[in-house]
């Protein structure tokens, strides 16, 4: 595998400090390294920067519109060129909001996505229907096709285009899904395996019928959101906004397993680690250790163990 690195160490697409501090305590728990152990190509691109914004009064009750719009433009741009270089994507965030950056550079490199969207929460409320304002809470209401007559005009949003069809999108792990949400996955028709289809089905079932779903016409290149909260909140504590009843770390490592071995995966986002919303050293660590164990899934570690194609046994 061949990896770009970047980090978006950005928080304003929530109210709470400290998910910038993901994209380097990430690296700190030696993602580099150990990718490299792995096997894997890899290039760190390091962080983007992003421009202060002055003056960011709400619009209407979206908070921070300019600044999450700016920091996404040039997120894009970021994407797009480690696209362009011909690597696999592994976006280190910060807050969700990000995917819209991500994924709107990988769309600009890679035509036609498949999205699989794995988080407590649905990230699809439109800035209308948002109940907080939050932007990390409408990354998917952005992208895609089917909402945008659904979409008022925001300060530095308009370089978004749209670019998922509702078809192309799964949604895994899901558990707190606001009822303006629910009403736009089931108008939209979305493929949604909640917790409750995790239980009802296992994830080796969710799995297989995720890719037998996104691959049903053409097999297009995955582009795979994972929020941390995804995770149950006994492994990943420290994240803004963290939902009893999730994802086992063996049902988290599993879905990375199973999309690596599809050998589709271009972009990989890592959102929502944030250290000050742990209350020990050790949940902190758990959770940036998480964070590294679901990265070097998707680019093929096994928990069988693997050997390099060209080992020759002493
Ligand atoms: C809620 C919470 N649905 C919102 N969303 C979160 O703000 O729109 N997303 N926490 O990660
Ligand atoms: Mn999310
Ligand atoms: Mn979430
Ligand atoms: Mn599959």
């Amino acid at each position: 595998h061949s990896v770009g690195i970047i980090g978006a160490p950005f928080s304003k697409g929530q109210p709470r400090d400290g998910v910038e501090k993901g994209p380097d305590l990430i690296r700190a728990a030696g993602l580099v390294e150990k990718l490299k152990a792995q096997g894997c190509a890899v290039r760190d691109y390091g962080n983007v920067t992003f421009e202060e914004v002055a003056n960011d009064e709400p619009i209407g009750n979206v908070k921070r519109p300019r600044a999450v719009g700016s920091a996404n433009q040039r997120l894009s741009a970021a994407v797009h060129t480690v696209k362009n270089d011909g690597h696999t994507c592994v976006m280190l965030g910060g807050d969700h909001s990000l995917a819209i950056g991500s994924i709107q550079g990988h769309a600009a490199a890679k035509k036609d996505l498949s999205v699989v969207w794995v988080d407590a929460h649905a990230d699809i409320n439109t800035p209308l229907t948002s109940p907080t304002g939050n932007i990390h809470g409408q990354p998917m209401s952005y992208l895609i096709h089917e909402l945008q007559s659904k979409i008022p005009v925001l300060p530095n949003f308009s370089w978004i285009k749209p670019c998922v069809s509702a078809k192309d999108i799964v949604y895994i792990g899901l558990r707190d899904v606001d009822p303006e949400e629910h009403h736009i996955l089931k108008l939209l028709g979305i493929k949604v395996y909640s917790m409750t289809e995790v239980d009802r089905l296992g994830i080796a079932k969710v799995m297989e019928e995720t890719c037998d779903y996104i691959f049903s016409k053409v097999k297009k290149p995955i582009h795979l959101s994972y929020d941390i909260d995804a995770l149950d909140p006994s492994i990943s504590p420290a994240t803004g906004t963290p939902v009893v009843g999730g994802l086992t770390y063996r049902e988290g490592i599993y879905i990375t397993e199973h999309i690596s071995q599809t050998g589709l995966l271009s972009a990989v986002d890592m959102v929502e680690v944030n250290p000050k919303r742990g209350r020990t050293d050790d949940e902190i660590s758990s959770t940036v250790n998480a964070a590294v164990d679901l990265i070097r899934g998707c680019f093929g570690k096994l928990r069988e163990g693997n050997h390099p194609a060209d080992y020759k046994m002493p």
